[in-house]
């Protein structure tokens, strides 16, 4: 294929030539010209994964890897005097997902299509996605975030489907991204859209009119759901999504001549997290409409769904009103109210019902009732819902339970972030392990190699550099790489304990003001956003950004501590941090974080993690081993006990220590009361003090010497870089291949 003629046919001039818009926009057109020419997977079997967050990221050049074509597009670009990572920066970021989960979802569909699996993702077609946010007086701002432009990865399918709500019918339109396998077939990810939606209700922030759902619907993600607008609105949403994809399930049985009785044999439906769950008293209207019975419909849909849980926190499991389903969608609720009269009539606990004695439907219940397979995303998440959380339901369903621990795509984020460290890979050991992870361990045979180690490094000061500079251009601050970068990137939220690090950046600062002067300088880089109606959260960012400016500013203290807070951290800026990251803080308080997956990137990219014995951090530390992994905290058990208990009481840490007094007192001191907003200051130590709820200070003592220590051992650069060698080789296991071939034999069947 002559690239460079079709590039050329499609600019209308030379390559050399063409402004850098128009380069981007041919290479997309031709982009989607050759994966519309790959062969679709195809199977008797076919596994409709559906989310309500698709986080994918830029995919023009992901798409270029997977399609085989990225090191030609490249060296064209090259010698017409054009840069690839140039034209990508002109690629809009969809924001379709708040952080793992979502991100998940992307993932998984890479690997299944790399797979050469039947699949298809069902989302929606969010227009402005999770917003984008901007720092102002050293606070969070909410903006808008477009990425639909006149030419997208959007194709119009022309198909279309009557979503019926209480009051009106509205008309969905599926629009189709492709998603190329790593040299293989394609799949189809399909998001739904709302015909009647009205861009213009919405100015540059995120405020809008809630209630004129025929507008609005799919025009943000997850909008704001503390107050009842709000949360009618996520109902209409998701059922919007699975009445869509339901029907787009039908047509596609009708289209093979399947025979819907036996919908199982050819279809499975993953169910990410409870967003989805009305998709089973859907199915189970949609078959009934076409004369199969109630109960024959249930055993049906009950064969065909399979549920996947990914959060423990009760505030995060979905339960909706009755009365706000009624107000929606009417005729689910017979459904739903006989799939409880049915759970009812067999079991008398409480604990399990889909309806409560306050009228409100559990999700979770249902999908577990009427499901075939639960699982959890990590060997220990899937334990403590087993143990806990979900006790009688496994008690009822013990074989239903199964753990999937996540895993990652390596072609985003190892060849495409970090194609330097990848490139070495391959010069060491081949590049079998593009395909096969799992020969990632034959690095191991270069554990004592010092060149090699060497390398290693050089590579990570390269990528630190890259970061230095585009910190330095894109919000103005100096870092050195010559420093030990230390980064902790997700959501914010209480549990994950961001608060705990800026406690550490706490310390640090008064150590250099005492005269204590650290032999590596440190920069603590932070990125997250926080839900736009969650205060603490928000108070957390602003103390972090206080402490960016006091720090940064005092001339004792900035030669050997930074922090930076990335604005509007996303996985375009992910992709950049990773790759330059010593320490990985995966510090969450036990128990809490289901698996996280960015603990995985950083391994697998070179970092050594910094970490609770929570989610798959557990399985990080059995693979490398604990030479090669800083684990610090009250274990999974010791937490669970203490919230039966009662047992953990802020006040009683912060007065019994006067060193954690005074880390804490030190968000209301007078040096950060002058850079700061008093308000969100003291709300934040209020809180820390007399609930915590997250046990921030319960830990936080361990933390500090457990990263000092780690600072410390920084310094032997020969072991260091030994520990990046075995994190980097055992992170073979984490890949999303790994993950989704499990998916496939142990509960897709395909
Ligand atoms: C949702 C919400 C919603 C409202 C209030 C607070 C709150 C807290 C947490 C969540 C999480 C929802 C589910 C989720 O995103 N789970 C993440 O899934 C990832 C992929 O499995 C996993 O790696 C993360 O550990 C898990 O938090």
């Amino acid at each position: 294929m002559d690239l460079k003629q079709k590039l050329e046919e499609r600019l209308g001039t030379t390559l050399a030539q063409a402004e850098d818009a128009e380069v981007y926009y041919a290479l997309l057109g031709l982009t989607k010209e050759i994966s519309s020419q790959k062969k679709e997977n195809s199977g008797n079997k076919k596994v409709y994964y559906i989310s309500a967050e698709f986080l994918v990221g830029k995919l023009l050049s992901n798409n270029l890897i997977n399609l085989g074509i990225y090191d030609e597009i490249q060296k064209l670009l090259k010698e017409n005097g054009k840069s690839l990572a140039g034209i990508e920066e002109l690629e809009p970021e969809p924001s379709l997902g708040n952080g793992g989960l979502g991100r998940l979802a992307a993932c998984f569909m890479d690997s299944i299509a790399t797979l050469g699996l039947d699949g298809a993702g069902i989302g929606l077609n969010y227009h402005y996605g999770l917003f984008r946010q901007l720092f102002e007086d050293h606070k969070q701002k909410e903006m808008k975030n477009p990425w639909i432009e006149k030419d997208s990865w959007l194709i119009d399918t022309g198909v279309h489907f009557p979503v019926s709500f209480r009051d009106y019918t509205l008309t969905s339109v599926m629009y189709d991204i492709d998603v190329p396998g790593y040299e293989s077939g394609i799949n189809k990810l399909h998001l739904f859209d709302v015909e009647s939606l009205d861009e213009s209700m919405v100015g540059d922030g995120i405020a809008f009119d809630k209630e004129d759902v025929r507008k609005n619907l799919t025009l943000f993600l997850y909008p704001d759901d503390s107050d009842e607008a709000g949360q009618l609105l996520r109902i209409y949403q998701q059922y919007f999504m699975v009445s869509s994809g339901a029907q787009l399930i039908l047509k596609e049985m009708d289209e093979q001549g399947y025979d819907l009785h036996r919908l199982y044999d050819h279809v499975v439906i993953q169910i990410n997290d409870t967003h989805p769950s009305m998709v089973i008293p859907e199915l189970i209207r949609l078959m009934t409409e076409r004369g199969i019975s109630f109960d024959e419909a249930v055993e049906i849909v009950t064969k065909t769904c399979a549920y996947t849980n990914h959060t423990i926190l009760a505030e995060a499991l979905e339960k909706w009103p009755l009365s706000y389903l009624e107000k929606v969608v009417p005729h689910l609720v017979p459904i739903i109210r006989k799939l409880d009269e049915r759970v009812k009539e067999t079991y008398k606990d409480e604990k399990v019902a889909v309806i409560d004695r306050s009228g409100r439907v559990h999700m979770a219940h249902m999908d577990i009732h009427y499901g075939f397979s639960v699982n959890g995303v990590a060997a220990l998440h899937t334990e403590i819902l087993k143990r806990s959380e979900l006790r009688p339901f496994y008690e009822i369903y013990p074989e239903k339970f199964n753990n999937k621990t996540n895993g990652i795509t390596f072609r985003r984020w190892l060849m495409h972030c970090n194609p330097d460290l990848s490139s070495y890979i391959t010069e060491l050991i081949g590049d079998g392990w593009k395909k096969n992870a799992s020969e990632l361990e034959k690095l191991l045979a270069f554990a004592g190699d010092d060149k090699v180690l060497e390398r290693l490094w050089e590579i990570k000061q390269v990528n630190k550099k890259r970061l230095k500079e585009y910190v330095k251009m894109t919000q103005g601050i100096d870092i050195s790489e010559a420093s030990v970068f230390d980064i902790q990137i997700k959501r914010l939220h209480e549990y994950k304990r961001q608060q705990m690090n800026a406690l550490f950046v706490i310390y640090k600062y008064k150590e250099i003001k005492a005269g204590r002067i650290p032999d590596i300088p440190v920069t603590v880089i932070f990125g997250a956003k926080a839900a736009p109606a969650y205060t603490l959260a928000k108070d957390i960012i602003h103390l972090i950004l206080c402490l960016q400016e006091l720090v940064g500013s005092d001339p004792d203290v900035a030669p050997y501590l930074k922090v930076v807070m990335i604005e509007n951290y996303n996985v375009t800026k992910a992709e950049m941090l990773i790759p330059a990251c010593d320490i990985s803080e995966q510090i969450s308080l036990a128990s809490k974080e289901a698996s996280g997956t960015g603990n995985m990137k950083f391994m697998l990219n070179g970092a050594v993690t910094l970490g609770t014995m929570d989610g798959a951090n557990v399985e990080i530390h059995d693979l490398v081993g604990s030479d090669n992994i800083y684990i610090f905290g009250k274990s999974s058990e010791d937490v669970i006990r203490l919230y039966e208990t009662n047992g953990y009481d802020a006040r009683e840490y912060y007065e019994s220590d006067p060193v954690t007094e005074g880390l804490v007192d030190f968000i209301i001191s007078k040096e950060m009361i002058k850079l700061g907003d008093p308000e969100n200051l003291c709300r934040l130590y209020k809180e820390l003090v007399s609930k915590d709820w997250f046990m921030t200070l319960l830990d936080l003592k361990e933390y500090i010497a457990v990263k000092e220590q780690m600072l410390e051992d920084y310094k032997d650069r020969k072991s260091w870089t030994g520990k990046m060698l075995a994190n980097i080789a055992r992170a073979g296991f984490f890949s999303s291949d790994r993950t989704i071939e499990e998916y496939s034999r142990g509960i897709w069947g395909i």
